[in-house]
């Protein structure tokens, strides 16, 4: 297959709530937007998962782009005919940059499988035609108004609460939640906020039975997430610190992570999730399908990999409605609890290339 363009956007969608988290609160999603058309005239569309401000991870939007544009497009175009599944080896000489990667290699696949005629579901070996709803809530202002996001969403059929977490903003939630909905499966993320010595406070959480404890730690320290499984009986389930199949198959053999969850973008795109997912099925370790507040084009892509077998727990794959007043695509409602997942072609969906233009703060293009 021969990319003749890609085109590059960067636009801002304003969120329905702002979303605190422990390393900072976000009011909007500024998204960069992967379209490839190749020589034939098919299209492809993926987003770039990186945040404006690398915060969460190392990449951000502006840096993507540069990334793309200066290193990853030119080696593409260098190799110039190529299949979606060679990109990763294409791309492999530049360092990190998993969320540039994963965007370029989703948007090429998706124009593969339009070609093909096949659904990014049925390509990566999903199951499933619904996959079941979680909700990733935001810290709070009171506990007040966290009771009452919380009731919102269970009250329209979220399946999984997840609550973030920071230290001064951890048991008493947890407790308070637990208490008022002692059935729900609930689970807490803390992106990092926390030191190898809060072992004892950590184990605090344990009577809320909870489904896990999302990357406690600094990413970088695998060592210290052991120790911390050692004193704290509530699952640790791993993110940030979870780049690449190599580095699961290392957090599982050391007993850093006892579950896992995948984020494409994260580890450089769907066909390297795909093969986190087979490690765990083989392992018997639970996955779930982590979500970067996507719009619709990376909430469809993700809904095809969570109905993969092994996607066991509900994932942070909410309702269009969570995130944004308006989506670029038609949007993802839930119904009892789940997400319909795409069938048609490639992704499955398109944006809506007039709303896409009003909000579109920035386009470039490169040809091949
Ligand atoms: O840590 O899982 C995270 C959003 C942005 C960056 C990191 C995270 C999150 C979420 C929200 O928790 C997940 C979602 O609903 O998309
Ligand atoms: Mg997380």
């Amino acid at each position: 297959m021969k990319i003749a363009e890609y085109e590059f956007r960067i636009i801002h969608l304003p969120l329905v709530r702002p979303f605190r988290t422990s390393f900072g609160t976000q009011t909007s999603r500024e998204v960069l937007i992967v379209k490839v058309t190749t020589a034939e005239g098919v299209v492809g569309w993926a987003e770039c998962v990186a945040m404006s401000v690398p915060l969460y991870s190392p990449e951000y939007v502006a840096g993507c782009l540069e990334t793309m544009q200066k290193f990853l497009i030119p080696a593409l175009n260098k190799v110039g005919d190529f299949r979606a599944e060679d990109v990763a080896t294409i791309l492999k000489p530049y360092l990190g940059a998993q969320m540039a990667k994963a965007a370029l290699e989703t948007a090429i696949l998706d124009a593969q499988l339009r070609i093909e005629g096949i659904s990014l579901a049925k390509y990566l070996g999903a199951t499933k035609t619904k996959v079941e709803c979680g909700v990733s809530v935001g810290i709070a202002s009171s506990m007040g108004a966290l009771i009452e996001e919380v009731s919102s969403y269970i009250d329209s059929g979220y399946r999984r609460i997840k609550l973030k977490i920071e230290p001064g903003w951890d048991i008493e939630p947890v407790k308070e939640v637990r208490r008022l909905w002692p059935e729900m499966r609930l689970q807490v993320d803390a992106n990092q906020a926390y030191a190898r010595s809060d072992g004892a406070h950590l184990a605090k959480l344990d009577p809320y039975d909870l489904l896990l404890i999302e990357q406690p730690l600094d990413e970088h320290d695998i060592l210290g997430h052991a120790e911390l499984a050692k004193v704290v009986r509530t699952p640790i389930c791993l993110d940030e610190s979870i780049t690449s199949l190599r580095s699961a198959e290392d957090a599982l053999a050391l007993k850093a992570t006892t579950i896992i969850n995948v984020k494409p973008g994260r580890v450089g795109g769907y066909l390297e999730s795909v093969k986190i997912h087979d490690l765990c099925v083989r392992e018997s370790i639970p996955v779930w399908c982590g979500g970067m507040l996507e719009t619709g084009i990376g909430r469809a892509a993700n809904l095809a990999l969570a109905a993969l077998p092994g996607f066991t727990l509900p994932g942070d794959t909410s309702a269009s409605s969570r995130y944004f007043k308006q989506d670029i695509t038609t949007p993802f409602e839930m119904s009892d609890g789940y997400l319909e997942v795409p069938n048609t072609p490639g992704i499955g969906v398109t944006p809506d290339v007039d709303f896409l233009d009003s909000i579109t703060t920035s386009k470039e293009l490169a040809k091949s």
